[in-house]
């Protein structure tokens, strides 16, 4: 219970509209979680799993027409249409809050209303802000308190202010025709109606600490990005940190939590994980840009989750994590995914619930677990989390890294001329889709900044914010931005570059770069290494793999402009000049 004005006003409306039998404040303690636990058990809303090898870690599976992100049925609900920009779903404020009453109205008759109170980033931190979520699952309340920092402390740390984002969810009957995830951002306001997967309904993620707050960072002056933050420890003990955004599903959690390559290892090179999905970046008082992660877990992609390509990932799900969508071997009752080892269980639940023998389930053409598979699991338990977690100040960037799944086009990596050719780089990002979204996998489409599914507002106006950002910081002490694809493929479709750990090759010659220690070549699209500068010690990579890698082809590029120039087109008057100098001037290199 609360005395604070606000919240009591917002609640008393939102219950007179959804109508709960029960209200339930979530304080955060562990006998509260442990007893709803039992409830989700007892309803089979959730799987216990096999307590001595994955102790605290539950099953939940979701239904076959819930299991990814829904981009066409997320809005942005500005006053104006031009607000929200072409690239979101808009609908009039009013409109939309008329239409998605008629399917609140009622929805929670009978059930429980959940109110999880909570704060993005450390509580108390000057970067965090508070949510409160009410919402008729308990499978969200228990991966809310695995992602955000939930309960009293939060209400205490409100205290009589107004100054929270009003979040809303109903399970309702997962109807995919009445699915809503719609933001308010004036209104710091968030619905979600007819889902239950993750990125739809643990609303603090990419609808408050992207969507809400990459509005709420262009009013305020800073940052909210779709940034995976890692600190890279040289042998003499200093540590450098790197921001990277990646469309969904492209690598982040993997990135964040890469284990050195032996011979770098050896000689005392180390990884931190300080966040996997999100960054909240301000500028500090020095100048230099500042970031935190805002949340308190990972909700990372399962298959391709191996000891071998993510340790640390995989380390972090053995204790306290839920499991949402992945196949079960029930054998021991733990679970399995594809990419996890290569002996699927015989005695296997596939990912929709249905008993099959895993090997020939695979030999037929099927997946064990959903692509989109995924574990929430809390930070502290990686092994390489950083001591910078908990930081309230975050911590300083030295280098903004992009990147994105492009068999053909973006070399392995390039580095930026300076922060506005840099913002450039980012906004016309692109990729080839992933099972994170529903809809076709594999297909490319513009994705600046990783940030297409996730931008607030206008995008034109963002790269605006990006560019004003930029203003604020003395060259020399805004971070250098890169760009990496590593996903590039040769003629028969393979990986060029091995990847994971490896990347850690490209990390040094990023850091070195920044520290003005690398040299490099100035090529059309920016800044390249030679192929020696990359280091390949114990690498089995040939000399003319590594030349590929690093090679610019002026058609494919040529193409990718006259896309971009398309793609540009659609914002009209509102594209910053600055994006059209700097395609200008890429076009007039690539012509050279
Ligand atoms: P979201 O949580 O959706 O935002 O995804 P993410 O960006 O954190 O992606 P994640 O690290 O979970 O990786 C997604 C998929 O890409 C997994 O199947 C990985 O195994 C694969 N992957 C990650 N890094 C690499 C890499 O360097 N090379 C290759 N070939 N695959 C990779
Ligand atoms: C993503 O899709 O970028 C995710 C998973 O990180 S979700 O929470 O569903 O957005
Ligand atoms: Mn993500």
């Amino acid at each position: 219970m609360t005395n604070n004005k606000a919240v009591k006003t917002w609640m008393d409306e939102m219950v007179a509209m959804c109508r709960p039998s029960e209200i339930v404040w979530i304080d955060g303690s562990e006998e509260q979680l442990e007893a709803l636990r039992e409830e989700a058990v007892a309803t089979g809303e959730m799987i216990k799993l096999n307590q001595e090898k994955l102790p605290g870690c539950y099953y939940h599976r979701t239904a076959e027409n819930d299991v990814a992100r829904v981009e066409d049925r997320t809005f942005i609900c500005t006053p104006t249409e031009e607000e929200a920009g072409p690239i979101n779903n808009w609908m009039e404020p009013e409109k939309m809050y008329a239409k998605l009453k008629a399917l609140y109205e009622g929805s929670m008759e009978g059930r429980t209303m959940y109110v999880i109170p909570y704060s993005m980033g450390p509580v108390g931190s000057p970067f965090s802000k508070i949510g409160i979520e009410l919402t008729d699952s308990i499978y969200v309340v228990l991966n809310m308190a695995i992602m955000t920092r939930i309960g009293t402390k939060v209400m205490e740390q409100l205290g009589d202010s107004d100054d929270f984002v009003k979040c809303l969810h109903a399970k309702k009957d997962v109807n995919p025709e009445e699915r809503y995830i719609v933001q308010f951002p004036q209104d710091s306001t968030i619905w979600s109606i007819n889902s239950a997967y993750g990125g739809n309904v643990l609303l603090g993620k990419k609808c408050f600490a992207l969507r809400i707050a990459s509005y709420l960072g262009m009013k305020e002056g800073w940052m909210a990005e779709h940034m995976l933050i890692l600190g890279l420890e040289n042998p003499q003990g200093e540590v450098r940190y790197i921001c990277a955004a990646f469309p969904s599903a492209c690598g982040k959690t993997n990135l964040a939590m890469l284990i050195p390559p032996e011979y770098l290892k050896e000689k005392g090179y180390k990884v931190w994980t300080v966040g996997d999905d999100i960054s909240w970046l301000r500028i500090g008082p020095d100048g230099r840009l500042y970031a935190i992660n805002p949340e308190a877990g990972f909700f990372g992609v399962a298959p391709g989750t191996s000891e071998k390509t993510n340790f640390n990932a995989l380390a972090a799900t053995k204790k306290n994590t839920i499991f949402t969508n992945v196949a079960i071997n029930n054998e021991d009752n733990t679970v399995w995914w594809e990419g996890l080892d290569k002996n699927p269980p015989v005695d296997a639940t596939e990912w929709k619930g249905a008993k099959v023998n895993g090997p020939e389930y695979i030999a037929e053409g099927n997946k064990l677990a959903h692509p989109n598979s995924r574990f929430t699991a809390p930070a502290v338990n990686c092994p390489c989390i950083s001591s910078e977690f908990e930081n309230p100040q975050g911590v300083p960037i030295d280098a903004i890294v992009f990147g994105g799944r492009r068999a053909k086009c973006a070399p392995l990596v390039y580095q930026a001329r300076d922060w506005q050719h840099g913002v450039f780089v980012g906004a016309t990002m692109a990729s080839e889709t992933t099972a994170a979204a529903a809809g076709a996998v594999g297909v490319v489409r513009r994705d600046p900044m990783a940030m297409k599914p996730f931008v607030g507002y206008n995008m034109a106006d963002y790269f605006g914010h990006w560019l004003e950002m930029g203003k604020k910081m003395d060259a020399d002490k805004a971070p250098k931005i890169f760009h990496v694809n590593w996903f590039r493929q040769d003629d028969e479709g393979n990986f060029m570059w091995p990847g994971f750990g490896d990347n850690m090759r490209v990390l040094l010659w990023i850091l070195d770069r920044c520290a003005g220690k690398a040299d490099a070549i100035d090529s059309a699209i920016g800044y390249m290494p030679k192929p020696e500068d990359i280091d390949i010690t114990d690498l089995d990579i040939d000399a003319d793999t590594l030349k590929a890698l690093l090679t610019v082809d002026k058609n494919v590029w040529l193409e990718d402009v006259a896309n971009q120039k398309e793609y540009f087109a659609q914002f009209g008057d509102r594209l910053p000049k600055e994006i059209s100098e700097e395609l200008a001037k890429l076009e007039a290199n690539l012509n050279k």
